[in-house]
């Protein structure tokens, strides 16, 4: 439990006399289990320990546990506070809503299954995979219909990749109206997907001459429906399973559409219909929805990679600094044109820079997460992580966003945020002017 020029003797003598104590009682897991507990105990002020606790925190109940066995486990009722969440007035209803990531109370690149974020239109539909089929017909030689078990016949691949609604950030496009990183960029989460190519069930079919775009149907109550770009075929997958179960009701099981890298509603959930043709549909989520209201009153239809963009999940609004001395800043990247090439962060508003650490994996269209140790000492900062994609997209600031985006736009908002980090420690959600 040292920490690199600050230790307290105090502290030091407690912990070593302590622990050479359970070994001489040949207790070494103890040992251990109490040097464990000594790093997530604290609360302590401020000192020379670096506001680590002395071992008099440290407790333990040596009794016989739960039996094991429960059929499918769940959180420890510690973290029951880790729980997506919605906000009441952005939609009219629980069937039509969205539900958030609680992006600040995790680690790594991979979301929870019980925690990706949900976007639904009509409410999640309970679909039998046994009667479940897959329809293809338009303009392909063979009209088929394939059930599950004839998807899985097909080659499998299993690629991780991040899933982002458009209308992610959309809450602070005008000014930051939310003061949670769960909200500013909660709609969005990253997963193992498993399943078959698109391209392997449209050959079965037989592509006719002409086929440009492709209509993508999914089985909830609103038939939701969007049309597909010739050109993303390749990268498509048809997937049924999720961090390597099968997909959640509200991750559209069994079926989904996977377009790497693409706006979340591009991703047809409870896929039921492929119908080939020659133009796009134009449904109402391409159309009046997701797509980009411009100055001039027209909008841009197709918008359909989600830019380069990130955030720095602590600290946060919900993780507020405790102590001075050493921290450690954390956060994810992602951009849906490849792989994330390097994130800098900033603690003065963007004034100086430092090359945050990309751990890795370091995958395309996939979250990665970076960060960056350093010392506090109660001194106000303004945080922002600015990401770099491979392509060479380098994430703007509001007022560059603003230069090639409308103000009227909803969707894609990939801009820098800031948190101010104020002297107790407490972090709010600003735009510097
Ligand atoms: N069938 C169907 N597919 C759908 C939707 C829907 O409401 N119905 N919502 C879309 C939107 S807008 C998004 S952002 C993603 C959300 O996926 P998730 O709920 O798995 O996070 O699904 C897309 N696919
Ligand atoms: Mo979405």
């Amino acid at each position: 439990m040292k920490w690199r020029g600050q230790h307290d003797d105090k502290h030091a003598a407690a912990n070593g006399l302590s622990r050479r104590w359970l070994l001489r009682l040949g207790l070494p897991g103890m040992a251990a289990a109490m040097t464990s507990l000594l790093g997530r105990a604290g609360r302590a002020a401020p000192d020379a320990s670096g506001g680590f606790p002395s071992i008099s925190a440290a407790g333990g109940a040596f009794r016989p546990g739960r039996p094991a066995g429960v059929p499918y486990g769940a959180p420890s009722p510690h973290e029951s506070g880790v729980v997506r969440r919605w906000l009441k007035w952005m939609l009219p209803s629980r069937l039509s809503n969205a539900s958030f990531t609680p992006l600040a109370a995790l680690e790594g690149i991979i979301t929870p299954n019980g925690l990706h974020f949900e976007r639904h239109h009509a409410g999640v539909p309970d679909i039998d995979p046994a009667t479940f089929r897959l329809r293809v017909h338009g303009l392909v030689d063979r009209p088929l219909a394939f059930s599950l078990e004839d998807l899985k016949r097909l080659p499998r691949i299993s690629r991780t990749h991040f899933l982002e609604c458009a209308g992610n950030g959309a809450v602070s496009w005008r000014r930051p109206q939310v003061n949670a990183v769960q909200f500013t960029h909660g709609l969005l989460s990253c997963c193992e997907w498993t399943g078959v190519r698109l391209q392997d069930v449209l050959a079965l079919c037989g592509v006719r001459e002409g086929a440009a775009w492709l209509l993508a149907e999914g089985a909830d109550g609103v038939a939701y429906a969007r049309s597909v770009p010739r050109e993303m075929w390749d990268e498509a997958l048809l997937v049924f399973a999720q961090n390597g179960e099968a997909l959640r009701p509200e991750q559209g099981y069994p079926l989904r559409l996977l377009i790497p890298g693409t706006e979340g509603a591009l991703n047809v959930k409870w896929l039921h219909r492929l119908e080939l043709g020659d133009a796009p549909w134009l449904t109402r989520e391409e159309t009046a929805r997701y797509a980009d209201l411009q100055d001039d009153g027209r909008a841009r239809l197709f918008t359909l990679v989600q830019e380069v963009n990130s955030v720095i999940t602590t600290p946060s609004p919900e993780n507020g600094l405790r102590r001075h001395g050493q921290q450690q800043i954390s956060g994810i990247a992602w951009s849906g044109h490849g792989r994330i090439r390097a994130v800098d962060v900033s603690l003065d508003g963007g004034v100086n820079w430092r090359p945050a650490r990309l751990e890795e994996p370091v995958l395309p269209r996939c979250l990665t997460r970076f960060r960056l140790p350093f010392a506090w000492r109660g001194e106000e900062l303004l945080l922002q992580s600015r990401a770099v994609d491979e392509a060479g997209n380098v994430q703007p600031t509001y007022e560059e966003n603003l230069k090639v985006k409308s103000a009227r736009q909803v969707y894609h908002n990939n801009s820098i945020t800031t948190w101010r980090v104020m002297p107790t420690g407490e972090v709010r959600h600003v735009r510097l002017a």
